[in-house]
């Protein structure tokens, strides 16, 4: 039995800022990403929707023609771009989107094994290699976008064709390794997480049973990928089956406090921990989550809120190890720590959590997407400079550019998905306290009969105004990085008690609720501890982290030094998103490799943009982090 009630989401259709992001994802996303996954939009092979069409072929004894193609997780990209489909649908009923999913579902539908097996890499070309190589093979990774695209696509059109897939498939997952006792966990966890919310759509008991099951038998045997290995005489990219940490399995997670290895699959890992956690009220489960939490954020969490600091592996690196140049910090793994945050929020309102999920959205997860939404960051660095960025061998992952798709699709589709879903993770609700986490104008319907509008210009403007219909509890955040936050009522001060950065107050019907937040742009600094920062500032305003880039800035922003002093001013910026001038230093020194000549400093005024508007007019110069002559 549960003994809290945990925080669900609600019905939120967004306008601002937001609203212009998912008319984004509505308008050029969906339907760019669509022509990918055909093949039709000139980018990068996808070959994806010709994967489950070959699949099916497979199934029926036919030739599979040009048969399989790309990933072993190739699946996952249709199974995203459905989902990102699912919330368009949800809240903009379209009749050819519905029906062009409705035609991808049905391919699916039709690549599904008698036995609920459903994986086109396997069914194409290995079908007797199935379940052998937990460790690379990503069966249960697809299965698992599938469930959350399934349960999405039920909610948003209460069609069940895909969502009985993915029962039938969840079932034959269950009955091997729940019923026949098969020994094994996923070697990229995602799937825990989605049956969570498979269980939640559908009720099926074998769901939540079957993510508590992977939750609890993951790294009790640290020889399984050993074992698995040794059993088999293939492989996928020859990953190390000993590195337990790599692989979040080297003790089991109850016991885990450090975040280690591959960072999107330790984040999606977290992310089903935590939701299961309070789903089963398992207070050994939730202190983990929280050690981990605290690990990530106060240890390996870049100002962007990216993580995962290096390309070997796609990995967390050691503590403090937060160099800006060679950053991997990828797009899904910021998107799983958003998903991270969420689900500790669920379980217990604390600010600290949404900070950190605003701070990864802004930043590293809206860096992901050009402006135009048609190409996309997988690696997110904090500092980029041509002839080293994307060419030094150390550096050849930090591309200057975005690529319009990528032969390892995971990023982009999960930007859609994310940016479509964002009302479940700004607003949220308990049994008696609608919960505002992060500021995003729209309309917003709470299950407990509160209905709230929000009129902001958040992240750029800081005043944020809600109009209530009904009445009840509101929760509001209180950011960590306002220092000065007034809240009013029709007016007036509000009565309200503070709460782990929440105002909780109660509220009737033609209530205005006024949040004003400090706008004032400000310094940042890192911990000493951080050897890459020592001495060196950024700039924000609100929950945007700035950077400086060449195009505004003479094309050259490694010799400017910032002052201790900002005195910034708004400026017009790239793609409609206002510009900061800051008054800064610029610094020219002899040009001898080295010189023991003194630079000298000039006083200058440069302009910074928000980190999610970078790389948008071609190549150039890039930093986050400045030398600060204090
Ligand atoms: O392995 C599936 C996805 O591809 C991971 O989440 C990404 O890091 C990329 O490796
Ligand atoms: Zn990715």
């Amino acid at each position: 039995m549960k003994e809290q009630e945990q925080i669900r989401v609600t019905a939120y259709k967004a306008s601002g800022f937001a609203g212009r992001y998912q008319r984004l994802v509505r308008d050029s996303v969906i339907p760019y990403q669509y022509e990918v996954l055909h093949d039709r939009a000139g980018a990068e092979k996808s070959h994806v929707v010709k994967n489950f069409e070959n699949a099916a072929k497979a199934l029926r004894g036919e030739d599979t023609g040009d048969g399989f193609y790309g990933m072993v997780f190739q699946d996952s990209d249709a199974a995203k771009w459905l989902e990102a489909a699912a919330y368009s649908l949800a809240d903009f009923p379209d009749k050819e989107l519905e029906a062009r999913a409705d035609e991808l579902i049905a391919k699916i539908a039709a690549a599904q094994d008698d036995d609920g097996y459903l994986n086109t890499r396997f069914t194409i070309e290995d079908r007797d290699k199935r379940w052998t190589n937990l460790l690379e093979g990503h069966e249960m990774y697809c299965s698992g976008h599938l469930f959350e695209a399934g349960a999405a696509y039920y909610e948003a059109t209460g069609k069940r064709e895909l969502l009985d897939v993915c029962l039938k498939n969840a079932e034959h997952i269950y009955n091997r390794f729940v019923l026949d006792g098969k020994e094994g966990f996923p070697g990229h966890p995602e799937i825990e997480l989605a049956l969570m919310k498979l269980y939640r759509v559908s009720g099926d008991d074998r769901c939540l049973a079957l993510a508590k099951h992977f939750i609890d038998v993951r790294g009790v045997d640290r020889d399984f990928y050993k074992k698995e290995r040794d059993a088999r005489s293939w492989t996928v990219w020859d990953n190390n089956a000993e590195d337990g940490d790599y692989q979040q399995s080297g003790r089991p997670v109850r016991e885990q406090s450090e975040a280690t290895g591959h960072a999107v699959r330790a984040v999606y890992l977290y992310t089903a921990m935590a939701d299961l956690a309070a789903e089963t009220v398992d207070g050994e489960l939730a202190a983990a989550c929280e050690r981990l939490w605290e690990n990530i954020t106060q240890k390996k969490l870049y100002v962007t809120g990216g993580i995962g600091s290096t390309v070997i592996g796609e990995a967390f690196s050691v503590d403090n190890d937060l160099p800006s140049d060679t950053a991997y910090c990828e797009t899904c793994a910021s998107i799983g720590l958003m998903f991270f945050a969420s689900r500790m929020l669920e379980a217990r309102p604390d600010g600290r959590y949404a900070d950190v999920m605003e701070q990864a959205f802004y930043n590293t997860v809206l860096a992901g997407m050009a402006l135009n939404g048609k190409s996309f960051f997988y690696v997110n660095p904090l500092e980029c400079v041509p002839g080293i960025s994307g060419k030094a061998a150390t550096h050849r992952h930090t591309l200057t550019t975005r690529p319009g798709w990528y032969a390892c699709a995971c990023c982009p589709p999960n930007a859609a998905r994310t940016i479509m879903s964002i009302g479940k993770y700004a607003y949220g609700e308990s049994a008696d306290t609608a919960f505002c986490h992060l500021f995003m104008a729209g309309e917003v319907s709470f299950k407990n009969g509160l209905r709230l509008g929000c009129e902001t210009e958040y992240p750029f403007e800081m005043k944020v105004r809600y109009s209530v219909s009904g009445a009840g509890r509101l929760a509001v955040r209180l950011p960590r990085w306002s220092k000065n936050t007034v809240l009013t009522v029709n007016g007036s001060p509000a009565e309200h008690t503070v709460r782990d950065g929440y105002a909780y107050l109660t509220v009737s019907e033609g209530d205005r609720v006024e949040l004003t937040l400090d706008e004032s742009p400000r310094l940042v600094y890192a911990a000493e501890r951080i050897p890459e920062l020592s001495g060196k500032a950024c700039v924000c305003r609100g929950p945007l982290v700035y950077c400086f880039e060449g195009c505004e800035n003479g094309g050259d922003v490694l010799s400017l030094r910032l002052t201790g002093e900002l005195s910034a001013e708004t400026t017009e910026g790239v793609g409609g998103f206002p510009a900061m001038r800051v008054k800064a230093l610029r610094s020219a020194g002899s040009e001898e490799l080295y010189s023991s000549v003194p630079p000298t400093l000039t006083e200058t005024t440069a302009t910074a943009i928000p980190y999610f508007c970078r790389a948008n007019r071609g190549e150039t110069e890039m930093r986050v982090w400045l030398p600060a002559m204090l």
